[in-house]
């Protein structure tokens, strides 16, 4: 599925290292495990970096035919985020789609009355930036239940595609528990193409090297 790369995908990669969002280097994981490479989300702090980041979830949505009734961010990172995804979608398509997202403080009571923006009912899509441990998709999945609604999916940023605590890694294992789907604008496959493309031999070998220590099939 992942055979083909979109060009909006290697201007996504392009743009992250432009920003600095992407890098290459020698890094210490949350897990432990050294990485060649880190994404660091905080650095879409912008207002035009998160306009453009908008612009490539839409992009996302648009090539993957991502269908949703509203879209949910998960506070707080997912806050800007969502609405990010909002605006660039009625930018580019014309398209309405309301948008909502929670308030920390409601996470104690459950039921998810701390909602705020448009009500949440059909097909709700989950807006974020990464997947680590699924903390933050399984409390939205709930509330997006408690609401009456349904969780359609997930679209966050960057895949790593390596492994978590067993085989899977954190994608599939979200994807596998709840049923969902999870759409990334780009996954570390696509990081290595866009490498092999640019002949930057050093990163590339350093990645397949993680890869074959961490990466998941
Ligand atoms: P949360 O969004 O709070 O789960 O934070 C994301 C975590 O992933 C942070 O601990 C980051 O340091 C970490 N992280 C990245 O943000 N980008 C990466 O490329 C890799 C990691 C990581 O440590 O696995």
């Amino acid at each position: 599925t992942q055979a083909d790369m979109q060009p909006f995908q290697a201007e996504f990669i392009e743009y992250t290292l432009q920003c600095g969002v992407l890098r290459f280097g020698d890094f210490i994981l949350k897990s432990g495990r050294r990485s060649p490479y880190f994404f660091n989300t905080g650095l879409f702090d912008s207002g035009a970096r998160l306009a453009k980041l908008g612009g490539f979830y839409a992009r996302t949505m648009l090539y993957r035919g991502i269908k949703a009734d509203v879209l949910y961010g998960p506070a707080y990172k997912g806050i800007p985020l969502v609405c990010a995804a909002a605006m660039a979608l009625a930018r580019e398509t014309g398209e309405e789609v309301p948008f909502a997202f929670n308030r920390k403080e409601a996470k104690d009571h459950g039921e998810g009355g701390l909602l705020v923006g448009a009500p949440l009912t059909g097909s709700v899509l989950v807006v974020d930036d990464v997947i680590t441990a699924g903390t933050s998709v399984r409390e939205s999945v709930e509330i997006i239940r408690a609401a009456g609604a349904v969780p359609g999916g997930v679209l966050i940023t960057l895949d790593r595609q390596e492994k978590g605590q067993g085989e899977l890694s954190a994608v599939q294992e979200v994807a596998n528990q709840f049923q969902l789907p999870v759409y990334s604008i780009i996954t570390l496959h696509d990081i290595l193409r866009y490498l092999e493309t640019m002949n930057r031999r050093a990163e590339v070998e350093a990645i397949r090297e993680y890869q074959s220590r961490f990466g998941v099939s």
